[in-house]
């Protein structure tokens, strides 16, 4: 199904003709569906000819990885390693911990870590980054993903600075996950079950439960097709959001109870420090969701957790609930990013000197956006 999917559309419309001719042909013959094939083709073309020539692959991403990077990781995995027989290996490996809460994704239990990996090979015919803006988030996974003989890169951040050979970076997709069903679904690679479990919880956790700005029609009906192809959603809700651990209830109440605002409270931000962590036996993944509880305050526009990391920086995950403020932008001074409204960054000082530097380009962002309306 691979082999016949890619090679003959491939072959017909690019090699020969390339995107410009292919498009005038399908005008000419008034057959969109062309159009939009030779389209998706266009944008994956290198990327489908470099996996139809790969031996070995070997799928990372960003430290601290979240539902759509390893459902995008995992897809992926599931979907060449079925549709791919030419592919010796398919190696998924992360840098640093993987939250407990994703312990339900089929094939979680093959994701390695680099720091304790010992069957990796040294070099890779392939080495794909899922969900990750820039090359240096790749942690330890980044010498491995440099030495493999083709780079790729494909994420939906608008802060992704193209550090890949080939990059398909679609920053209209609500999450990785719904590149990586577009891929597939150019490649002619069917659904399962499996695959349709990741990507659904790529596209669920990204979309913040189907309920942020990015949950758009198109969206809709990948996420149609994957229930038809066996993903449950009241199972995969279950798993990720009805079923959280007391210390992780404990830890977010304390944490918001001691929510700080501005004067007019449109920022609201709060402090975990790692005494906070240990005093509920929690660890950093108990915090996810907790700035949602803040930028829920109905005066807020921008809500912030601060977390302190081991090394005693500051961790910055933030919100905005406005569409003229780009929190994205203000995590790029400090070497973050992200997106519009959900974006993060480290900073290199401790958790009770970060407000005094973010607070104020914070204020900034307000100000400017109550001028213009
Ligand atoms: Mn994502």
């Amino acid at each position: 199904m691979f082999q016949r999917g890619f090679q003959a559309s491939s072959g017909q419309f690019q090699s020969q003709f390339g995107w410009v001719a292919s498009y005038i042909w399908a005008r000419y013959n008034n057959l969109t569906q062309k159009i939009t094939i030779s389209r998706s083709l266009v944008i994956f073309q290198d990327f489908i000819t470099a996996v139809g020539e790969a031996k070995t692959m070997f799928i990372t991403a960003h430290v601290g990885p979240d539902g759509d990077t390893l459902g995008s990781m995992l897809g992926f995995k599931h979907a060449f390693e079925k549709a791919c027989p030419h592919l010796q290996r398919v190696d998924c490996v992360i840098s640093g911990k993987m939250p407990d809460v994703y312990q339900f994704l089929p094939g979680i239990k093959d994701i390695l870590r680099m720091e304790t990996a010992t069957t990796l090979l040294t070099e890779y015919d392939m080495g794909i980054s899922v969900d990750c803006g820039s090359v240096d988030r790749l942690g330890l996974a980044r010498p491995l993903f440099e030495a493999a003989k083709v780079s790729v890169n494909i994420d939906h951040h608008i802060s992704n600075d193209r550090f890949a050979a080939i990059n398909i970076v679609e920053t209209s997709a609500a999450a990785s996950a719904e590149v990586a069903f577009d891929i597939l679904q150019t490649m002619q690679i069917p659904m399962d079950a499996n695959i349709a479990t990741c990507l659904y919880t790529g596209i669920i956790t990204d979309t913040g439960g189907f309920k942020y700005s990015n949950t758009t029609a198109k969206v809709m009906e990948t996420t149609a097709k994957l229930i038809n192809s066996g993903a449950n959603p009241e199972y995969i809700f279950k798993q990720l959001y009805d079923e959280q651990p007391q210390c992780q209830v404990m830890l977010q109440a304390d944490a918001l109870l001691n929510t700080r605002f501005n004067a007019e409270k449109t920022i609201g931000w709060t402090v975990a420090s790692r005494e906070l962590l240990e005093k509920h036996g929690a660890l950093d993944e108990h915090l996810d969701g907790l700035v949602e509880s803040i930028r829920r305050i109905d005066s807020v526009l921008i809500a912030v957790v601060l977390k302190a990391t081991v090394d005693g920086q500051t961790k910055v995950s933030i919100r905005s609930d406005s569409h003229q403020i780009d929190v994205s932008a203000v995590m790029g001074v400090f070497g973050g990013g992200g997106h519009k409204m959900a974006a993060g960054c480290t900073m290199p000082m401790t958790i009770d000197e970060a407000p005094a530097k973010l607070l104020p380009l914070l204020e900034e962002r307000v100000r400017q956006m109550q001028l213009q309306a």
